[in-house]
């Protein structure tokens, strides 16, 4: 991994979490609180908007189907097509508040039990990406994330599956203690985005003591 000082960068900070965790909302929310102490933007992935979120989007609607390595690679190139443009915004002094991220790459990849797709494989494609400053996973039960409205509507919104995601994102999380937050998504709607903004301060003044942007 390769370190370089900032100064006066943005923070990088990740919301990963189980589909219908609450992470629009919460991301939202943390948008709306830090647009009060600076310049801050809220990206999410997949971006749907690009050649390959469209693909993407077709594909979590089940009118494309697609190699799982394939899919794979193009969440993955998704990202990729941000990344010089998210290194400049941080760079330039701005916070990006991220909406799934390269975890999720990893997390709904190597919970397909694909022979040879392992995790440390599935981590590959993302390899060299700004690494987020803070990740908080909105922790939840599949059972729980299902009763929450509109699930089902797409590909992976089943609970077998989404058990299997768990618990690949409990594997992320132990690589990376130091970096990970885990919150209880399960939670009063606001008692939680208080929670993560405190979190997200801290992780502000972290960078403004000089923190370097990891890759
Ligand atoms: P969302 O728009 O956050 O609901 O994400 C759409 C779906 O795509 C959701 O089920 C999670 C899944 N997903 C997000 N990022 C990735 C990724 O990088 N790889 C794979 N395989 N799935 C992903
Ligand atoms: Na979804
Ligand atoms: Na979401």
């Amino acid at each position: 991994a390769t370190l370089t000082q900032h100064r006066g960068r943005g923070a990088l900070i990740c919301f990963e979490g189980l589909d219908r965790s609450g992470k629009s909302t919460q991301s939202k929310r943390l948008l709306e609180y830090l647009k009060q102490q600076g310049d801050v933007e809220l990206w999410r992935f997949p971006d749907r908007e690009t050649p390959t979120g469209t693909l993407i989007t077709a594909y979590l609607e089940n009118a494309e189907s697609l190699d799982d390595r394939a899919v794979h690679l193009l969440y993955s190139a998704n990202r990729w097509e941000k990344m010089q443009g998210m290194v400049k915004k941080l760079e330039s002094g701005t916070t990006i508040l991220l909406d799934r991220y390269a975890y999720s790459g990893a997390a709904y990849t190597a919970a397909k039990n694909i022979q040879g797709a392992s995790l440390a494989w599935c981590q590959a494609s993302d390899a060299g990406l700004p690494a987020p400053d803070r990740t908080i996973y909105l922790h939840m039960s599949p059972t729980a994330a299902a009763s929450r409205s509109g699930y089902g509507k797409e590909r992976y919104e089943n609970i077998r599956f989404q058990e299997q995601v768990a618990q690949q994102y409990n594997a992320l999380a132990q690589q990376e203690p130091a970096s990970w937050s885990i919150v209880d998504a399960d939670q009063d709607v606001d008692v939680l985005s208080t929670e993560i903004q405190h979190l997200a301060m801290t992780v502000l003044d972290d960078v403004k003591q000089g923190r370097a942007l990891r890759h």
